[in-house]
C-alpha cells in the first residue's frame, strides 16, 4: 500500500471512533471515506448502533457494502456527526471540497450536522488555498453563460468531462473546475460566486470543520 493511501486509511479510521451508539452520520464522499465507512461496518457488527446519511451514490454503496445502516433527511433531519475528506485544508481548517464532485450534498449534509469532522492525508493541508481548482456546481441550462460570469472573478472555468461527455453530479448538474492559484480572501470569493445567476454551490467550506484529522508518518493526529 502506498504511503499516501495508508495515511488516508489512518485517517478515515480515527474519524469512524468519534461515532458513538445512537448517532445519525453524515457519511462523506473520497477514498478517504471509503476507509472510514469501512470502520463504521466492523464498528456496526461488533453492536454499534447508528445510521448513516450517504454524500454520494458510491459511498451509498460501500455502506451496503459494509453492512452500515442507512437512513435519510426524511427520517432523520438533524444529523449528529458528519465526516468526510478535503482537497485543500488551509491553516484557518477552511477548505476545497468537491475534487470528486459530491460537493452540494456534502455541503448540505456538513451544515446539516451538529459536529463536521475532516480526515485527510497530509497532502491535503496547504498554505493557502486555490492551487486545487475550485470545484462549482452550477445549473446546465445556460451554463455556458455562467462560465463567462464565473471567468470575471479571475479564473479560466474548465467544464468537468467523464470520458467523452460531461460530467452529471448526483443532483444532475455540471461542475466547473475554476483555477484560481491563490485564494487570499476565500469568503470573499465565495460569496461573489454563490451571487452568480447559475451557480447551485462552490467548493468552498468556510468555519465549517469542528475536527480536522491528518494522517501522516507519525500516525493520524487530531489538528485543532
Ligand atoms: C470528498 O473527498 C471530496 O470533497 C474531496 O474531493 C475528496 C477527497 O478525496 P480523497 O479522500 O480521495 O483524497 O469529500
Amino acid at each position: 500500500m502506498k504511503a499516501e493511501d495508508r495515511y488516508k486509511q489512518m485517517a478515515g479510521e480515527k474519524a469512524a471512533s468519534f461515532v458513538q451508539e445512537g448517532m445519525i452520520v453524515g457519511l462523506g464522499s473520497g477514498s478517504t471515506m471509503y476507509w472510514m465507512v469501512r470502520k463504521l461496518g466492523e464498528m456496526v457488527q461488533k453492536g454499534l448502533t447508528i445510521a448513516g446519511i450517504p454524500t454520494s451514490l458510491q459511498t451509498e454503496k460501500w455502506a451496503k457494502e459494509f453492512g452500515v445502516p442507512l437512513t435519510s433527511f426524511a427520517q432523520n433531519p438533524d444529523i449528529d456527526l458528519a465526516i468526510d475528506g478535503a482537497d485543500e485544508i488551509d491553516p484557518e481548517f477552511r477548505l476545497i471540497k468537491g475534487g470528486g464532485g459530491s460537493l452540494v450534498r456534502e455541503k448540505v449534509v456538513a451544515a446539516a450536522a451538529k459536529q463536521f469532522i475532516i480526515a485527510a492525508d497530509e497532502s491535503k493541508v496547504v498554505s493557502v488555498l486555490g492551487h486545487f481548482p475550485l470545484p462549482v456546481e452550477i445549473v446546465p441550462f445556460g451554463f455556458e453563460a455562467t462560465a463567462l460570469q464565473l471567468g470575471k472573478l479571475g479564473c479560466d472555468p474548465q467544464v468537468r468531462t467523464k470520458g467523452n461527455e460531461k460530467f452529471v453530479t448526483d443532483n444532475g448538474n455540471f461542475i466547473l473546475d475554476c483555477s484560481f492559484s491563490r485564494i487570499e480572501d476565500p469568503v470573499s470569493l465565495h460569496h461573489k460566486i454563490k451571487m452568480l445567476t447559475g451557480v447551485v454551490e462552490t467548493g468552498l467550506f468556510l468555519n465549517m470543520a469542528d475536527v480536522v484529522i491528518i494522517g501522516d508518518q507519525r500516525g493520524a493526529q487530531r489538528m485543532n
